[in-house]
């Protein structure tokens, strides 16, 4: 391999019986996380504009405690899933444009909350990144798998049969992923692999998508601090 970029001259990696090259880690980390003290990773966000105003507080280190009045009631019955799901503590309260209809307070919850999950990993040292997860709820069956890259991508592979689920426009759903998935600077994906009621469809998204964060802003003991990306930054 005359042109490969690793030489085996210069390998980093160790012989099979050489001592570990890898300094330990003792200086402090520039984390959000402290490994030492654990102290828990939370975030609020303000934002107010002509047509919203939005507060959010997460703690990603949570039990997964929850209050929404976004003045959406199926909205708040989502955001408890995630909280719920994903063990992580959200406190979300919104006013909105109601009288206009829910797409404005919708996707300002969204964009609000995709604030806190970006303002809560900070430079994203130590977390495990990835994460997948399949939920069923009864006849329904959505995978979701996501990626905190720092680089928003959402794949929606959902087809809900009816518009509405009560008062809530199911369109709204993938405005609500967008908005998370931009601010959180995210990759997702969601699929649909069975459902029939669209109650059931959306909150297995919601339940898949919990469950796979959870996974993905978990400390790995073994990143001992380090991005975990192989150039450097997310
Ligand atoms: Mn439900």
């Amino acid at each position: 391999m005359p042109h490969s970029p690793f030489p085996i001259p210069h390998s980093p990696f160790p012989m099979p019986h050489a001592p570990c090259p890898i300094p330990m880690q003792t200086t402090k980390l520039n984390s959000n996380y402290d490994q030492s003290t654990k102290t828990p990773r939370i975030a609020t966000v303000h934002r107010t504009t002509g047509e919203t105003a939005v507060q959010v507080t997460i703690n990603l280190d949570g039990r997964g405690t929850c209050t929404a009045a976004t003045g959406i009631p199926f909205l708040d019955h989502m955001l408890h899933q995630i909280a719920s799901h994903g063990l992580i503590d959200i406190d979300v309260q919104a006013k909105g444009d109601w009288e206009i209809d829910d797409h404005h307070t919708n996707e300002d919850v969204g964009i609000t909350l995709g604030q806190a999950f970006n303002q809560a990993l900070g430079d994203r040292k130590g977390i495990v990144r990835f994460g997948n997860f399949l939920a069923p709820l009864d006849e329904a069956l959505v995978q979701v798998a996501l990626d905190f890259s720092g680089r928003p991508h959402l794949s929606y592979g959902l087809q809900i049969p009816t518009q509405r689920v009560g008062t809530y426009d199911t369109q709204l759903v993938r405005e609500f992923f967008v908005a998370l998935v931009n601010h959180s600077q995210m990759t997702l994906h969601i699929r649909q692999l069975d459902g029939i009621n669209s109650h059931h469809i959306i909150e297995a998204t919601f339940k898949a998508f919990a469950r796979a964060t959870r996974l993905a802003v978990e400390i790995d003991p073994r990143r001992a601090g380090l991005i975990p990306s192989s150039k450097g930054v997310l």
